[in-house]
C-alpha cells in the first residue's frame, strides 16, 4: 500500500485503486498494525477516480511526513565506509570510520525536523561553503512510537563531503542545512517486510546528460534494519514515530560534485522514485 500526503488530504493506493483517507497524518501513521488498519479503511473509504488521484499526486504532493523527526544512520555499507576513509585520509580521522563500521553500536545522527524536509520534485540545496557535494540515496524507515517498523520511504541525505572530510566533528554542518533532507514520494506499507534483494538505484543528470548511474541491494548492508531501529529507540521516545534513513549504499566517484540544476532520481523497488532538483540557497 502507498500512502501519499497532498495539500488536499491523504491518498491511499492499493491494488490500482485510490482511496481518500480522512485522518490526520501523525495519528494515521502511528496506528497499531498500520497495514491491517489501512486495509480495513479500504472497505469504507471513498474511491477516487484515477484522473483525480493522479492529478492530486502530480500537482499537490507533499513530503510524506507530519511532525516526525528524521534521523540517519551512517557507515552501514562498505561503500560508505570506504568513501569516508578516502575523504578523511589527510586528517588522521579515517580510523573512526573503520571502527564504527565494525562496532556493535551504529552511527546514528539527527538529520532534520519535519518542516525542513522536502519531497518528490523538491529542491535540495548544496552549501555555498562546500566544494564537494553529493546526494546519498537511502532506504528510509518509518518506525512507530512503539519502535516497530511500519513502512518505508526513499530518502536523500544530501551531504557535503568536503566539510565532513575536513573533520568528523563537522558532521552536523555537513548534513544539516536548509533543504538537505528529502523524503518521498510516499510511505510504502507492505504486508511483509521488504525483500532483502530490494534494489536502490540512483541516477544524476546534468542538462540531460547522465553523469552517474549505480545501484545496489539492501542486503549489502552490514547491519539489520531492526538493529538500527532498536539503537535509535534505546533512550529516545517519538510521540508520533520517526523516520530513519539507513545509510548510503552507492557513492559517486571522488571527482564528482553536484552542480546547480542537476537532477537526482532515486528509485527503490516497489516504493517508487524520488526526484530532486539541485540548487543553491539565495
Ligand atoms: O559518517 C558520516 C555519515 C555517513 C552517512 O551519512 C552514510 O553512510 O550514509
Ligand atoms: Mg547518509
Amino acid at each position: 500500500m502507498h500512502l501519499y500526503k497532498t495539500t488536499r488530504g491523504i491518498i491511499l493506493q492499493h491494488q490500482n485503486k485510490s482511496f481518500q483517507i480522512n485522518d490526520e497524518w501523525d495519528t494515521l501513521v502511528n496506528r497499531k498494525n498500520l497495514y491491517e488498519h489501512l486495509f480495513k479503511l479500504t472497505n469504507n473509504s471513498k474511491v477516487l477516480p484515477t484522473i483525480e488521484s493522479d492529478e492530486l499526486i502530480k500537482e499537490h504532493l507533499l513530503p510524506p511526513i507530519g511532525t516526525q523527526e528524521v534521523w540517519a544512520a551512517g557507515v552501514t555499507y562498505l561503500k560508505s565506509r570506504d568513501a569516508r576513509i578516502e575523504e578523511s585520509a589527510d586528517t588522521g580521522a579515517a580510523d573512526c570510520y573503520s571502527r564504527v563500521y565494525e562496532a556493535e553500536r551504529p552511527e546514528l545522527f539527527f538529520k532534520s525536523l519535519s518542516h525542513r524536509v522536502v519531497g518528490h520534485n523538491g529542491h535540495v540545496y548544496i552549501r555555498k561553503d562546500s566544494s564537494w557535494n553529493v546526494p546519498e540515496p537511502e532506504l528510509t524507515l518509518y518506525i512507530n512510537s512503539s519502535g516497530n517498523m511500519q513502512g518505508y520511504s526513499i530518502g536523500n541525505d544530501m551531504s557535503s563531503r568536503s566539510i565532513e572530510g575536513e573533520n568528523p566533528l563537522y558532521l552536523p554542518q555537513a548534513k544539516i542545512y536548509n533543504n538537505s533532507a528529502s523524503i518521498g514520494p510516499c510511505l510504502y506499507i507492505p504486508e511483509k517486510p521488504l525483500d532483502p534483494e530490494t534494489k536502490i538505484h540512483i541516477t544524476i543528470h546534468r542538462r540531460r546528460e547522465k553523469m552517474f548511474d549505480d545501484f545496489t541491494a539492501i542486503n549489502r548492508m552490514k547491519r539489520s534494519l531492526t538493529e538500527l531501529a532498536e539503537f535509535l529507540f534505546r533512550e529516545l521516545d517519538f510521540e508520533h514515530g520517526c523516520y530513519l534513513m539507513t545509510g548510503t549504499c552507492v557513492v559517486p566517484p571522488n571527482n564528482f560534485t553536484l552542480q546547480k540544476g542537476d537532477i537526482v532520481n532515486i528509485t527503490i523497488d516497489l516504493i517508487g522514485t524520488l526526484t530532486n532538483i539541485v540548487t543553491v540557497k539565495d
